[in-house]
């Protein structure tokens, strides 16, 4: 019987049976993205031009899935009636997938997808209810470290200071170019975040020798490790639809590097990513297919760390069916506009 493609598949695929070793996760979610409309879409329209990327990954040797079974999930749309529920509801969506039996890529959406999906990783077996073993490596324009914008502590653009505040260990970022003083401040006080900015590595004279300093940060790292790449970390030349595209920003060759370089790192486990700030660009889809090659790239590099032993299914059982978290706790940790 031939093989039918229903547009719906990450990469086209075909639907397969057997246990998931890749699970595509799409989290339509937007509700504080602040200038650019159209995260919510990003997501579809991303797996949509995946159709038109290449199978076959040059590191990987052959074609994806690579003998794996790879799933998409259809899109997750919040129901609840606030913001605090609607990050609880998200939470519960992608517990599941981070059992230590597959890989969860998550596609965004805007970057406060990412609290939720931290603190399902917080059950991780590898992370084991300690956040101080997880690091977290960010490529973005911005470092998403405020307190709060506008009021809310949980706009996009707080979404990694809220993730260290669920208790990250360390958190890696790269790309930063648009901050404010308090971001500034905040780097240079908590010593878990280490941060690469696009002046130093993008720089025409001496940006090679700060680039290599952010690869060696990556072969230094050790434990799991999640990977969130907000697609403004690019140049915004690469991806002008994002919410707020920023000029100054990585090449996508130094997004294919990190991402190398990250997975194959033999003393670390990275055990789920996301690619979020996807916006469909209507003229061209030059935007959501930037998302979906370095959405195949991270599959093709967990692939192939999987095929070489630097990915192994962990922990079976021992885990509650739904998370006990709520982000109603905020309240207390996160300071009120
Ligand atoms: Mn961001």
């Amino acid at each position: 019987m031939p093989e039918v493609f229903d547009g719906s598949q990450f990469l086209g695929l075909p639907s397969q049976d057997g246990p998931v070793g890749v699970a595509v996760i799409p989290l339509a979610y937007e509700l504080t993205t602040s200038y650019g409309m159209g995260t919510a879409e990003g997501p579809r329209a991303c797996i949509e031009a995946s159709a038109q990327v290449e199978l076959f990954d040059q590191l990987l040797g052959e074609d994806l899935p690579a003998g794996a079974r790879m799933v998409t999930l259809e899109d997750f749309e919040a129901q609840a009636p606030t913001l605090r529920l609607q990050l609880d509801e998200m939470l519960g969506h992608a517990y599941p997938w981070l059992n230590g039996q597959c890989f969860p890529l998550f596609l965004g959406g805007e970057h406060g997808i990412l609290p939720p999906i931290i603190q399902a990783a917080s059950t991780h077996p590898l992370v084991g209810g300690d956040l101080s073993k997880l690091t977290v490596v960010q490529l973005d324009a911005h470092a998403d470290l405020r307190s709060h914008l506008n009021g809310e502590i949980f706009s996009h653009a707080c979404a990694a200071s809220r993730s260290l505040d669920l208790g990250v260990g360390r958190l890696l970022q790269a790309g930063i170019r648009a901050y404010s003083s308090e971001e500034a401040t905040r780097i240079t006080s908590d010593e878990r975040i280490t941060t690469f900015f696009a002046r130093d590595t993008q720089h025409p004279h001496t940006g090679s020798k700060a680039w290599s300093e952010w690869l060696e940060e990556l072969r230094e790292l050790r434990g799991p490790v999640h990977f969130t790449l907000d697609i403004d970390g690019l140049d915004g030349a690469l991806v002008p639809a994002t919410g707020t595209p920023v000029p100054g920003g990585l090449s996508y060759w130094q997004a294919v590097e990190t991402i190398e370089v990250l997975f194959g790192n033999p003393n670390i486990t990275v055990i789920s990513a996301d690619v979020n700030e996807i916006t469909p660009q209507q003229d061209t889809p030059l935007t959501q297919f930037t998302a979906a090659c370095l959405g195949t790239k991270i599959l093709a590099c967990h692939l192939l760390a999987k095929r070489e032993g630097r990915w192994e299914k962990s922990g079976v059982g021992e885990r509650a069916s739904t998370p006990t978290y709520s982000f109603e706790h905020f309240k207390q940790v996160a300071p009120s506009p």
